[in-house]
């Protein structure tokens, strides 16, 4: 790969600065040195984004004159984290503008800080979805992010008495400088109503026409999204909602009134804000009112853009257009394309159908089954009444596909059907509807083949494929540990890891250095202090950086394990009072996750994570050998600085549960080991790095699947038998962690006895519970030899190359959307 010129053609550096004195004069009407820091975030920003407009100007008269093909990544979530760190970094001129900053006084931390995170994502889901965009421009390929611009993200969490306390998280209240409104492009989105047939005399059919409807326009608002180095910008667009009458009290009659304030709150519904479940659905109206909005707006406008390219010949829509389906929350899109192509574009059903499925191409993120989506045909039938007549035809054609495939085999029907029982099977139809489907780690594919979607698997090899998840190296290294970043660059001799990963694997002959090790450590130990000073102004607690930093970030939910994790410490904490000379090197546990609001269990957990932290760090026997922090609002700005500061990274989830994790990888590339079970890309990371640089533990996928299969696990028998967990079970109702009387009787419950319909211990933590301690001891004893720490650290460092969201990108295009990289010049 070519290096990339080391420096931004467009910047300038005293252009820059009297862009900033300009924008704080425009937008405030101040000058400089009274400009708030929230105001100068605004104007640097505004300065930057007159650099990306240049490119992003060029880039799309790239687009015209070369009519590429363009994948539409559609997903309801992206979850992009603040950008303009990020946009200096990917535009080559973070330096510069850090220099500039500096003459003017103005810390650009500071500055950066000012962002608010844009949240709209839940997690893993819509990170992943930000990394590709990030790949995707600074790979070359043409692509648009489709989303919602939700008016509220993801809620703020605050930690009040130990409990998560969810605050709306209004990120659009002073503007946000990137976007641009594109007004010009809106598109009406009809909802309800019936359908009428029509005999059309002329074309000699029948026509289709939704009447009585409600309807909205979707009005785009483009992101830039910037390439590393390449002058590359594409466009994340989310849809905002606004009605189609305008609300104008005079001019309207009664009956036109009462409409307004509808389409008005229709609207504003809409866009209000981002459902906060992780891997869960809620089958709400709303809900499918969102999916339905960005969906069929992002496919109306594609259509448009192709048209306008192609002289209006649709036929050929596949050659140019791919709509990729982030999980079952966009795949309302399979019948959707085929409404425009037959009831708008007037095709036959086949050539449609056709072209439906060479276009569109489905993700699965998960196979809990509380995560895939099923509408009930009456609710879908009422708000989608045109589109669920297309959904029945579909069905009905497929239906009859299976028959005659397996005849009299009437299973393949229930598990196949896309319309079953009353409800649609969202997944189904995207599996049906695409050419393509895809798991996210080698693992979470083949159970997928073999289990899951195993009857599809086999009607229809062809479609499977894996495409192992990555992260961006720009964002995860370059921007959030400049200090190991600039070290790898100085030890391998070049920055091209930037764009290609797998030349990190230079560092590999250095782990055996103990010059280099010790680099290492110095850079581990700068990242901890940086923690170790948010969590004093954030949490007001102390911790020492020398303790070894053992962290667990990611969404709380029961497959994940934080219980385990915290009934580890509660045990370790035994241990220590017991015998407060035992052998331990002092260790801080380290939380940070946010619990879906209507999340009763996990919201427990966090109270019981802060209940244990009270008890521990309080406690002066102990000699501050053990903490516990419980990092509030978890997100990605906070994110970076503490996969940096991290030297343990837990991943402990119930084997077979993780699809693939992509945190892990974030860890991992910056040179944290891992504790963690044989589950999602663990596994992979394992081969890269080999079994002995990381600290595995636990049943694998096979073993899980089989007890949950056949039975013949029983808590009890490990209750009865293990006396330390026995103690520390009792301990969860004992009042050692809660005055309060009875907290955590139901988390008690739910490991020994089950909860309503539950089996007890779902997820296996005490089955788990001995071979994670002894890993977790092995993690500790590991640690005192701090030169093979480092050098089993660099040995992560160095083999992380493949977990690149650039890699995973190029697979894709491979062998999904077949792209072209186009060359912008500015
Ligand atoms: C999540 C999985 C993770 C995976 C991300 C990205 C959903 C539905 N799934 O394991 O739980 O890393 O998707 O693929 O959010």
């Amino acid at each position: 790969m070519e290096s990339t010129p080391a420096k931004n053609k467009l910047f300038d550096k005293a252009v820059f600065k009297k862009e900033i004195q300009e924008n704080v004069k425009l937008l405030f009407r101040k000058t400089i040195d009274h400009a708030s820091q929230e105001e100068i975030f605004q104007a640097v920003s505004l300065a930057v984004k007159d650099i990306i407009v240049d490119e992003w100007l060029a880039t799309h008269k790239t687009y015209n004159e070369t009519n590429p093909k363009i994948v539409y990544y559609l997903s309801m979530e992206f979850l992009i984290g603040r950008a303009l760190g990020n946009n200096l970094i990917n535009l080559r001129c973070y330096k510069e503008v850090s220099e500039v900053l500096d003459e003017m006084g103005i810390d650009i931390n500071v500055v950066e800080d000012q962002e608010p995170d844009p949240a709209l994502g839940n997690g893993g889901l819509g990170r992943l979805a930000a990394c590709f965009l990030d790949s995707l421009s600074t790979l070359g390929y043409p692509a648009y992010g489709c989303g919602i611009r939700y008016k509220y993200g993801l809620f703020k969490q605050k930690i009040e008495n130990g409990y998560q306390i969810e605050v709306p998280d209004n990120w659009l209240k002073n503007g946000y400088p990137f976007e641009i409104k594109r007004a010009e492009y809106k598109q009406e989105i009809k909802f309800g109503g019936y359908v009428r047939v029509v005999w059309d005399e002329q074309a000699h059919k029948n026509r289709f026409v939704q009447t009585d409807y409600q309807s909205v326009y979707a009005v785009p608002y483009d992101l830039p999204i910037v390439g590393y180095g390449n002058n590359m910008i594409n466009t994340l667009r989310i849809w905002d909602a606004e009605p189609i009458v305008e609300f104008n009290l005079e001019s309207f009659d009664k009956g036109n009134y009462t409409k307004a304030v509808e389409q008005e709150n229709l609207a504003k519904s809409i866009v209000e804000v981002l459902y906060p479940n992780d891997s869960h659905y809620s089958g709400k109206e709303l809900r499918l009112k969102q999916q339905y909005f960005f969906v069929s707006a992002s496919i109306q406008r594609a259509i448009q853009k192709y048209k306008e390219l192609n002289n209006n010949d649709i036929h050929k829509l596949y050659e140019k257009v791919c709509f990729q389906m982030n999980d079952t929350h966009p795949t309302i899109a399979v019948a959707e394309l085929m409404r425009i192509l037959v009831d708008e574009e007037d095709l036959e059903w086949d050539e449609a159908w056709d072209i439906t499925t060479k276009c569109c191409a489905y993700t699965n993120h998960t196979i809990m089954a509380e995560a895939l989506e099923k509408w009930p045909v009456d609710l879908f039938m009422r708000l989608l009444p045109r589109v669920y007549q297309i959904v029945e035809e579909i069905n009905r054609r497929f239906v009859n596909q299976i028959e005659e495939r397996y005849p009299n085999q009437y299973n393949k029907v229930k598990s196949m059907a896309v319309i079953y029982e009353g409800q649609i099977r969202m997944a189904n139809m995207a599996i049906v509807g695409g050419s393509s489907v895809n798991g996210v780690a080698r693992l979470h594919t083949e159970i997928l083949e073999k289990r899951e979607l195993k009857d599809f698997y086999e009607m229809m090899p062809e479609k499977f494929s894996n495409k192992t998840n990555g992260i961006t190296q720009r964002r995860f290294l370059l921007h959030a540990n400049p200090l190991q970043a600039e070290w790898v660059t100085k030890k391998i001799g070049t920055d091209g890891w930037i764009t290609d990963l797998s030349q990190i694997k230079g560092l590999e002959k250095y782990a055996d250095d103990p010059t280099v090790q010790k680099e290492f450590m110095d850079i581990k130990y700068q990242n901890k202090l940086r923690l170790a000073k948010y969590i004093k102004e954030h949490n007001g607690i102390d911790v020492d950086p020398n303790t070894i930093f053992d962290v667990q970030v990611k969404r709380l939910h029961e497959y994940k394990r934080q219980l385990m994790n915290i009934l580890h410490v509660m045990y370790l904490y035994n241990q220590l009072k017991a015998n407060p000379n035992m052998d331990f090197y002092p260790t801080t546990f380290i939380f940070g996750a946010k619990a879906a609001a209507g999340y009763k269990r996990a919201k427990e957990t966090i109270k019981l994570i802060n209940s244990v932290a009270d008890v521990v760090n309080n406690d002066p026997t102990i000699n501050g050998k053990l903490k516990v922090v419980f990092i509030e609002n978890y997100r990605v700005s906070n994110a970076e600085i503490i996969f940096a500061a991290s030297d343990v990274s837990e991943q402990i989830s119930t084997a077979s549960k993780e699809a693939s994790g992509t945190g892990n990888m974030k860890f991992m590339l910056n040179g944290a080991l891992t504790i963690g079970t044989m589950d999602g890309a663990n596994v992979e990371m394992a081969e890269e790095v080999g079994e002995e640089n990381m600290f595995i533990f636990g049943m694998s996928a096979e073993e899980v699947m089989a007890y949950e299969a056949n039975g013949g696990y029983n808590p009890y028998d490990i209750y009865n038998s293990d006396g330390d967990l026995r103690k520390v079970l009792e301990q969860l109702v004992d009042g050692t962690y809660s005055k309060e009387g009875d907290l955590f009787n139901e988390i008690y419950t739910s490991l020994l006895k089950g909860t309503g319909y539950d089996r007890p211990d779902v997820y296996f933590n005490l089955k788990d519970f001995r071979s994670y301690a002894q890993a977790q001891a092995r993690v500790n004893k590991a640690y005192k030899d701090r030169n093979n720490w480092a050098k089993m650290a660099i040995l992560n460092i160095a083999s992380v190359g493949k977990f690149s969201s650039d890699r995973t990108i190029e697979e894709y295009v491979k062998d999904i959307w077949h792209l072209e990289k186009i060359t912008v010049n500015v």
